[in-house]
């Protein structure tokens, strides 16, 4: 064993013995439990982050501690390979999207295996594979013959700038989530995925999830959205026509003062005709995103369409507006506005000029003033005719019910999520495998011509999808009767591959099938970690995917995940100057990345200043936020891996904070982080040095030993505890670190000493194992102990080593200190008060007196009191 601690000479060996010994290629064996533990794979951007770097982190420990724990443990990695920056790179650097992106793996892959990931890499693939995609291709077109996926002309969401259209989800503020340009609406013949048709299996099912974060379920409540109301129609004016509206709050009826209609809606379009103002009006509506966020904030207009809607029940006239936000594909693109009792209607009445009215009290009894702003607490009903005096749950039945027996309206459930649009006009993704024929029929590929091939090597310039305007690729025959069709050349939402990628790795290679047997035995995956980013949509479009495939027959079970954690932010000092132009007014900031400053440190380390090495002059220090492009405040791992070694970086990203929390990214804590694996290093060469040692033999131990023992196995059932069920690597860390520090204290060189230093030793190694595994793997073999620390048992408690054999008693006289005794653990009250007044320091005090009074606290102290 090397005297020093060197990672860079260590490391590569370490994982060079793992390779050859294929540590980490797994097979089911029925024999034994089975652990999937699986981190979101990484999109191949060019190079791991900080962020990445933790993520993955936290994974392999977890898949570390599981295999130590006897469990057959399976962590794969993959990429998820389709997307827009490949295009966008392909854009900037004239390769294709293709070469770029497998380019980007190899190296990310060099990244992770010098990080140390035990992944099964046998098991690699990447979302553009062929081989991968042909089978969402096959899935696809099972779904269509189920009337699962359908196409329709839909509103969509176009970002000008990237071309393309967005999610609801992509659309940040009305603008693109990558471009940033404002978003339009238009409308293009879209494929769909009935999630609809799942949703209250989805909704159902999150109660059963215990092993995910409460907020993750929250916000998937939240995004499906169910809600309970009434659909009712108005009849209108001089027309038999009616107009139906979706409500939640029927008891607000009386209320209405106004109804209103989606720019979409056929009434507003039929009173267009004839009416340019009104078009105008409606086109103007149509150029906005229709993403809730954005209708939220906007500001909201309207127009009078010409056309009285009656109130169903008072008879009294009410007119129609178009107004920008309602929504076409929410409820049924019209609504009943209740100013008086809904925010967003007091805003937009009280702008048109609209009346206001109240029909409901709130219980409480605070001051409401109408014309002030609405009253959206639930309460009394008043103004209502006989429904008058009712409250919230008594008046929505008798309302309903007064609609229902009448045949004008019926309950309805209604949600929030829509389906699935998955088509998108980008080239770098998986073809969507569909056929046009010629009578305008749009059929399966079918199966037997799948994959459909993306074409790799394509001249991309980014104006619009290369496919698009290639004749190889779109013409095509008609699976029927061979006449000439084309392809569809849109592509799947990039969501479609994440959505059954952990299904795959389970069998990789099956060539004849989507899944195969093998899926059955690992799923579903028992430890999934990732970022809260995901928390919605990747995790609800697998949730509905793993249903889809249920119902297909190829898993088992309905939920694919069964404990999620979500890793906190990596976040770092920021640095910047405001700068000022030449008029000094201010004229941006510019932000500096700690590399080019020198910084002034408090003796806590801590950075009170800052100046730029270039002119020196002085910076300011910002807040501590996420690592950034933007604000230059990231830290390269690939740097800090050469530096330090990946343990190092490994330990750090581990120890400071619980995985959930945000963890800030320090100087001193990754100095700290290398300090402590040197000092680890001396210490077990300063042990190994004094060459083997006895066999432990605990009958023979003394107090001292026992102590140390003591310590060493409440260590271990910590450790267990915050790795296993907690999750708190940070705290497990720390319990480790404060063994050592007790074993830096105990002077014992005698043979029974090191017998106990000896198990001390090798329990800290392989508790440390599976968050800095090189340099366990040297020291288990340096410590002498069997086989290689990879396929060594996660330490066991000794509980009787838990039982303290000796108790320390502080023993006082007439309530000063005089001595201090050990005692045998649970000795009898009689036998402690005859050792204690047996002390020779004690009968100095107490000779010739009368011992009055003895005080026992048990455990803890005895005070004699003499007079
Ligand atoms: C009258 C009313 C009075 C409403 C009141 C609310 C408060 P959730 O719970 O999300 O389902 N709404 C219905 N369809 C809409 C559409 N297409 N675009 C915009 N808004 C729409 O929300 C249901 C409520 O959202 C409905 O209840 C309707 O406004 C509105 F004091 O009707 B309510």
């Amino acid at each position: 064993m090397e005297s020093r601690y060197q990672p860079a000479d260590i490391e590569p060996q370490v994982q060079n013995y793992w390779r050859d010994n294929r540590c980490f290629e797994v097979t089911e064996d029925p024999d034994k439990e089975k652990f999937y533990c699986l981190c979101m794979f990484p999109y191949p951007s060019g190079a791991l982050h900080m962020g990445h770097v933790r993520n993955y982190t936290i994974g392999d420990v977890i898949a570390r501690y599981q295999r130590m724990q006897g469990k057959n443990v399976l962590q794969p990695i993959g990429w998820d390979a389709f997307g827009l920056p490949a295009e966008n790179a392909a854009m900037k650097n004239k390769v294709p999207p293709a070469n770029w992106t497998r380019q980007n793996i190899e190296h990310m892959r060099g990244q992770f295996e010098r990080l140390g990931m035990g992944y099964d890499w046998s098991r690699e693939f990447a979302t553009c594979d062929p081989s991968y995609y042909r089978w969402e291709q096959w899935f696809f077109t099972r779904l269509m013959k189920k009337g699962l996926v359908y196409k329709k002309n839909a509103v969509v969401n176009w970002d000008p700038v990237d071309q393309t259209v967005l999610a609801n989800e992509q659309v940040i503020d009305g603008r693109g989530w990558r471009s940033g340009a404002l978003v339009e609406r238009r409308e293009i013949p879209q494929w769909f995925m009935k999630i609809t048709a799942y949703v209250e299996e989805l909704l159902t099912g999150l109660d059963t999830l215990d092993g995910w974060p409460d907020s993750v379920r929250t916000m998937q409540r939240n995004w499906i959205g169910r809600s309970v109301g009434l659909e009712l129609a108005f009849p209108i004016e001089n027309s038999n026509e009616e107009l139906v509206v979706y409500t939640t709050r029927p008891d607000t009826l009386f209320g209405v003062t106004y109804m209103a209609v989606a720019a979409e809606h056929p009434l507003a379009r039929e009173a267009a005709q004839g009416n340019p103002e009104l078009q105008a009006f409606l086109d103007e509506c149509r150029q906005v995103s229709s993403s809730e966020a954005a209708l939220e904030t906007m500001e909201k207009k309207g127009m009078p369409i010409g056309v009285n809607a009656r109130h169903p029940i008072t008879g009294d006239a009410i007119p129609v507006m178009a107004a920008n936000f309602v929504l076409m594909d929410y409820g049924t693109g019209a609504i009943m506005a209740v100013p008086g009792h809904d925010e967003r209607d007091w805003e937009f009445a009280t702008k048109y000029t609209l009346p206001i009215r109240q029909v409901i009290e709130p219980e409480d009894d605070g001051e409401h003033d109408i014309s002030r702003g609405a009253i959206v607490a639930r309460g009394r009903l008043v103004n209502s005719g006989d429904f008058s005096g009712m409250q919230f749950d008594e008046a929505f039945d008798a309302i309903a019910d007064w609609f229902e027996s009448r045949g004008k309206g019926k309950r309805r459930v209604n949600y929030r999520l829509r389906d699935w649009g998955v088509s998108r006009q980008r080239y770098w993704g998986a073809p969507i495998p569909v056929i046009n024929a010629a009578d305008g029929e749009t059929l399966p590929v079918p199966e037997g011509d799948l994959p459909v091939v993306l074409p790799e090597d394509v001249n991309f310039d980014g104006s619009g999808s290369p496919i698009k305007s290639m004749p190889e690729f779109i013409e095509t025959k008609d699976p029927r009767d061979g006449a000439p069709a084309t392809r569809e050349t849109d592509t799947f939402d990039t969501f479609f591959e994440s959505s059954w990628y952990y299904a795959r790795f389970a069998c990789p290679d099956a060539d004849d099938a989507m899944l195969d047997e093998r899926a059955r035995y690992w799923l579903p995956v028992d430890q999934y970690v990732g970022g809260i980013e995901h928390a919605i949509l990747h995790l609800l479009y697998a949730r509905f995917f793993h249903r889809l495939m249920r119902d297909e027959g190829l898993v088992d079970g309905d939920e694919p995940m069964t404990n999620l954690l979500t890793q906190g932010m990596v976040n770092a000092q920021t640095y910047f100057r405001q700068q000022t132009g030449a008029d000094g007014e201010e004229a941006g900031v510019s932000w500096y990345n700690a590399s080019e400053l020198e910084l002034k440190r408090n003796e806590r380390g801590q950075v009170t200043g800052a100046v730029l090495t270039e002119d020196g002059q002085p910076v300011e220090i910002g807040g501590v936020e996420k690592m950034s492009k933007s604000k230059r405040n990231g830290v390269d791992p690939q740097e800090m891996i050469d530096r330090y070694g990946a343990d190092t970086v490994r330990l750090f990203a581990m120890s400071d904070v619980s995985p959930d929390q945000g963890l800030e990214w320090t100087d001193e804590g990754i100095e700290g982080s290398f300090r402590f694996h040197k000092k680890l290093w001396r210490a077990v060469h300063a042990h190994v040095e004094r060459g083997a040692p006895p066999a432990l033999a605990v009958d023979a131990l003394n107090d001292g030993q026992l102590t140390l023992r003591r310590k060493l196995h409440a260590t271990i059932a910590k450790a267990t505890d915050d790795i296993g069920r907690r999750k708190t690597f940070n705290t497990a860390i720390a319990a480790v670190r404060e063994l050592m520090n007790d074993i830096a204290a105990f002077k014992d060189t005698s043979p029974e000493g090191h017998a106990v230093l000896q198990e001390a030793w090798t329990a800290i190694i392989a508790m440390l194992s599976p968050v800095v595994p090189h340099m366990a793997h040297v020291l288990w073999e340096a410590l002498g102990c069997e086989g290689a620390v990879i396929d060594a048992p996660w330490p066991v408690v000794d509980e009787s080593a838990l039982v303290s054999a000796s108790e320390l008693y502080v023993v006082q006289v007439n309530g000063k200190l005089r001595a201090k005794l050990s005692v045998p653990a649970g000795i009898g009250r009689d036998e402690l008060e005859a050792t204690a007044m047996a002390d020779e320091n004690v009968q100095r005090f107490t000779d010739g007196k009368q011992v009055r009074k003895v005080i026992v606290v048990p455990g803890k102290l005895v005070n004699i009191v003499v007079g």
